[in-house]
């Protein structure tokens, strides 16, 4: 989008090669040079990493939304807390004085371990987008099992410092089928309010979004919507609105409006880094540990837990073998880490009494992604800001929810681009393969079919009111769906079945469960609001009854 100067071939005015540079924009992280956001090193994380031999009140495996309120919550309550967190910390900016690398340009920040990246959106006109990168711990990781890519944030913030921002409460009367276990009173009354609050939640100024041309693509969007009979909602988001509004103006460096999304926000998103993280630092009781990966936990010989953790180099090269001890271990390696860890531990011996539904219930939220293609009279826009604002509801009638998305390639592109969360059946389990050493998934590619039938509910009617077709370049060549990933993992240590009602492993006093893995594959919206609220609620329990 920044790149007018490389020509390679003309097609209607249009670079080739600035087209597909451009269009990989939506698949990066962007940063203005010279702009460089001051840098928080925190001086006990950067200082203390932890020391073999230690021993920990708590230990939090994670640094994402679970493991964030679990730490917060015990150190308010006065107890002293030690975060573990393979990806790297986010606190410097590399060479080009940035932290998070340019959208344009995925570098060695981009991907976790790859020598290629490999982008949501592979394709753009046919052409291929993914190119060489060096291998480093990266911020994103897609990681591949059998049948689906799952995409996870890496570093501390977890995945805050790669989402779309979009922070949905689930409407009330599908929360019965989402964690039927939970009291929806609670949850509503006490504990997505004290969420939305600690995530610092805000929704657009519907007039400035009735005006801005970073939301032309949103109100093209609407406008298809509501003219299909679908009902159009705003959705919250974790964006300083005001940010945006003055890098429209252009008086502050742009990044929802330099595309930035998947490869970390330099500016105006409040990831978990500005908001639960900064209050974690604040009360000085807590550690953490980038680049420290925990492997194995198993009960210690005089009470409490030992854990093996392994220190990494950027390159992903284990440079030390820690081993510690913890009396209160918390699991928040999000849905995938914390069950592949735990399948593990139960097959290999190390916690053998957790109960057959460790790795069961897990699901991808239904995602499917798909474009449309619009009439030349309804441009969605040059610049687009990354952070979508509004999705269409037809949960109830279709079984789908579809954000509308952005596509900021920095060119007018007549697309539409949508990430549908659909009502998908299909439960995965993860299972441990002793042979190969590792967790595998069970997913199947053809289990998307319940998901693409959902979003056809949508779509199918939009485009044959607007007379529009389906995008058939943007995951392959003539594949119109995005059917082989998800941003949304959920499940495997469901709660109520793995862990008591709030989150306590069973077979196991002292180790909890606090993260994504809680929740039975679906919260029919975007998640982390809901593993946010959901961790609040458990650990408030907790700090009342276990501490
Ligand atoms: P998570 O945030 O994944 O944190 C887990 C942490 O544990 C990570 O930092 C890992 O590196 C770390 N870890 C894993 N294993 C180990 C280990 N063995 N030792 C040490 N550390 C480990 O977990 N959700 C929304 O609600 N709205 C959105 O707009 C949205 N957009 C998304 C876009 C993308 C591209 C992606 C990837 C996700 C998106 N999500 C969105 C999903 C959301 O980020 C995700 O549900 C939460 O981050 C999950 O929170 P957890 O606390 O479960």
């Amino acid at each position: 989008m920044n790149d007018t100067t490389m020509q390679d071939s003309e097609t209607n005015g249009v670079s080739r090669r600035r087209f597909i540079t451009g269009t990989g924009s939506l698949l990066g992280a962007a940063a203005i040079a010279g702009h460089a956001p001051r840098a928080r090193a925190d001086a006990r994380t950067a200082a203390a990493p932890i020391g073999s031999g230690a021993h920990v009140p708590v230990l939090v495996i994670g640094t994402g939304y679970g493991g964030s309120v679990a730490a917060l919550r015990l150190a308010e309550a006065g107890t002293d807390v030690h975060m573990v967190e393979m990806g790297m910390a986010w606190d410097t900016p590399g060479a080009d004085g940035k932290i998070f690398a340019n959208t344009t340009r995925p570098d060695d920040r981009s991907f976790w371990l790859r020598t290629r990246t490999k982008q949501p959106l592979s394709n753009f006109l046919g052409f291929p987008l993914d190119k060489d990168v060096n291998r480093r711990t990266g911020i994103l990781d897609a990681e591949e099992f059998g049948g689906i890519t799952v995409y996870q944030g890496r570093g501390v913030g977890g995945g805050s410092l790669v989402n779309g921002g979009m922070a949905v409460t689930p409407r009330r009367e599908h929360f019965g089928a989402i964690l039927p276990t939970v009291n929806a009173a609670e949850m509503y009354g006490t504990y997505y309010p004290r969420a939305n609050s600690g995530l610092g939640v805000t929704t657009i100024d519907p007039a400035w979004f009735d005006s801005a041309d970073c939301y032309q693509y949103a109100r093209v969007g609407r406008k298809h919507a509501q003219r299909s009979g679908f009902p159009f909602l705003f959705v919250p988001a974790v964006y300083d609105w005001d940010y945006m509004k003055q890098e429209a103006a252009g008086t502050v460096p742009k990044s929802a409006l330099d595309g930035e999304i998947l490869y970390g926000n330099n500016h105006g998103k409040k990831s978990l880094q500005k908001t639960y993280i900064e209050r974690i630092r604040a009360t000085g009781r807590v550690t953490i540990s980038p680049l420290h990966k925990v492997t194995t936990v198993t009960p210690a010989p005089g009470g409490g837990y030992t854990v093996l953790i392994d220190q990494l180099d950027t390159g992903g090269r284990t440079t030390a073998t820690k081993t510690v001890t913890a009396d209160k271990v918390f699991f928040a390696a999000g849905s995938v880490g914390t069950s592949k860890l735990l399948v593990g531990l139960k097959a290999t011996g190390a916690l053998p009494l957790l109960n057959d539904e460790i790795g069961r219930g897990w699901g991808d939220n239904g995602n499917v992604m798909c474009g449309r293609a619009n009439h030349l009279w309804d441009p969605t826009g040059k610049v687009q800001s990354s952070i979508p604002t509004g999705g269409i509801d037809n949960w109830d009638a279709g079984g789908a929810f579809a954000e509308i998305a952005p596509l900021p390639t920095g060119i007018e592109t007549w697309a539409s681009f949508y990430l549908s969360i659909t009502k998908n059946p299909h439960r995965a389990r993860f299972t441990w393969n002793a042979a190969a050493g590792k967790a595998e998934l069970d997913w199947r590619t053809a289990w998307k079919q319940p998901s693409i039938d959902a979003a056809k509910t949508i779509f199918d009617k939009i485009n044959q009111k607007e007379g529009t077709i389906y995008r058939t370049d943007l995951f392959g060549t003539y594949k119109i769906w995005g059917d082989h990933l998800t941003y949304h993992p959920l499940g495997g240590a469901v709660l109520d079945k793995a862990t008591d009602n709030y989150g306590r492993l069973h077979g196991y006093w002292g180790l909890y469960v606090i993260d994504g893995a809680l929740i039975p594959g679906n919260t029919s919206v975007n998640p982390f609001v809901t593993i946010t609220a959901l961790a609040e609620r458990n650990i408030e329990r907790i700090i009342a009854t276990d501490l």
